[in-house]
């Protein structure tokens, strides 16, 4: 048994996010002096049902994006409502931010004020405990951890390219890999052979906000095309080796109940859109579609799944990470699988929550970082803690994406964990499981 240490002082700052905007760091000091650090991501293709992200609103600092207020609650309310509580009692102190606050979507107090602070609490309480982040948080939620199965981008578009492209993401699962570090080397494998491939065909390689490539493509056939000649050109077998997972970030081309694809040159009715996301998926190696239709589009959902009963279907602007909405998702089949973002749900015990929810009825869960990130690396480690299976950082490319992937190299040569595979994906053995 480990001794209590209790929680002495909090205190936040306004840092800059890797797209050069505001978000909140937290520090939490335990009456022992451990001490735990950690900072609030922050999303660009936003489902409307997320938690609330508390911003300024003050043109004359960032635009606007300023966190000061989200600063001064944590320094003026959350600190005085958590100081002397037992560091190891996660659940109790979320609930007294939640309670702080008052709201559901955690509006007033703000959930990047209330997430950062209670990542902290668990990176202060690991520290006291001498264990590495990932078994307390292990722990916490009594899970199994193992070494998640990446998925990661090489073309991206939509809000992370400036609308390059219609589809968000165009992403890699290296699904013949035997470890993690082997994954990680395939996937810089095909990220530098899609350079090399668009440079000797002349096309631009700008860098989207999560570090994939955005070629300017107009078309997903085409982005579709170049991730099979990558994955050919490192040498890798297109569905035995490497296989695509599609983010289409669908909410972000609905408008006036169509979507809309400007690429395509055409304006979809919801049938129609899962007709276009399931010819790609046929034509060429998906095992992986994340938000193929609106975040309301139910009906449209639940025939999509029903089409697709192999296909990993991930929600993430659809469940946001809540358990209510991951609980209509299971009931209405709407889809197999569901993207963990913390910032979505507000706290660490919501996002252990969310993800027992999904995973106790034959889910898949996907630990997926934002486009705007930091340093911080605590989604690597719990990840593994909560042996989700998979894990989306973002592109092998800028320090905010390789510091989780290095870490999670880190954690692989403690030696100890195995690596998921494949298992993790929805229509591997997830399927045969439930
Ligand atoms: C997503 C995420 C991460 P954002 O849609 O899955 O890629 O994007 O953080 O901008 O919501
Ligand atoms: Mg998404």
């Amino acid at each position: 048994m480990t001794s209590t240490a209790r929680i002495a002082s909090v205190r936040a700052r306004q840092i800059l996010d890797s797209r050069g905007r505001p978000t909140v760091e937290a520090d939490v000091t335990l009456d022992n002096g451990s001490f735990g650090r950690a900072c609030a991501p922050s999303g660009a293709s936003r489902g409307i049902y997320e938690a609330c992200e508390l911003r300024d609103g003050d043109p004359a600092h960032y635009d606007g994006l300023g966190v000061k207020k989200a600063v001064a609650n944590v320094n003026e309310k959350l600190a005085s409502a958590i100081r002397g509580q037992s560091v190891l009692d996660q659940e109790a102190i979320d609930t007294i931010m939640r309670d702080t606050d008052g709201t559901a979507s955690l509006e007033r107090i703000g959930a990047n004020a209330v997430l950062a602070v209670s990542m902290a609490v668990a990176c202060a309480a690991a520290e006291h405990e001498r264990v590495p982040l990932y078994r307390h948080l292990a722990n916490l939620a009594s899970t199994v951890p193992s070494m998640p199965m990446p998925m990661t981008n090489i073309l991206s578009g939509g809000a992370h390219a400036g609308r390059g492209m219609d589809l968000q993401d165009f992403l890699m699962i290296p699904v013949g890999a035997k470890s993690y570090s082997e994954a990680l080397e395939m996937i810089s494998h095909v990220r530098l052979s899609s350079t090399r491939l668009m440079k000797d065909r002349g096309l631009t390689t700008l860098l989207a906000d999560e570090g994939g490539l955005s070629p300017g493509f107009g078309r997903a056939e085409e982005a579709m095309e170049l991730m099979v000649q990558s994955f050919e050109s490192a040498g890798l077998r297109p569905g035995d080796d490497a296989a695509i997972a599609l983010d289409v970030a669908a909410s972000e081309l609905f408008e006036d109940r169509s979507y809309r694809l400007a690429g395509e040159g055409k304006t979809f009715s919801g049938a129609e859109m899962a007709d276009f996301i399931f010819d790609l998926a046929r034509r060429y190696p998906v095992v992986s579609i994340e938000d193929p239709l609106d975040q309301d589009d139910w009906d449209n959902w639940r025939r999509f799944a029903s089409v697709l009963p192999n296909c990993q279907i991930v929600g993430d602007d659809l469940f946001v990470t809540n358990v209510e909405r991951i609980r209509m998702g299971i009931e209405k089949e709407a889809a197999n699988a569901a993207l963990i973002k913390l910032n979505q749900n507000g706290t660490v015990s919501g996002t252990i929550d969310a993800t027992a929810t999904a995973k106790a009825a034959g889910f898949a869960a996907v630990v997926s970082a934002r486009s705007g990130e930091t340093e911080d690396t605590f989604i690597a480690d719990l990840s593994v803690a909560l042996g989700a299976g998979q894990i989306k950082i973002g592109s092998v490319r800028s320090s905010e994406r390789l510091a989780k992937y290095n870490r999670l190299l880190r954690i692989e040569e403690d030696g100890v964990l195995p690596f998921a595979g494949v298992s993790g994906i929805y229509g591997h053995s997830v399927a045969e499981a439930v």
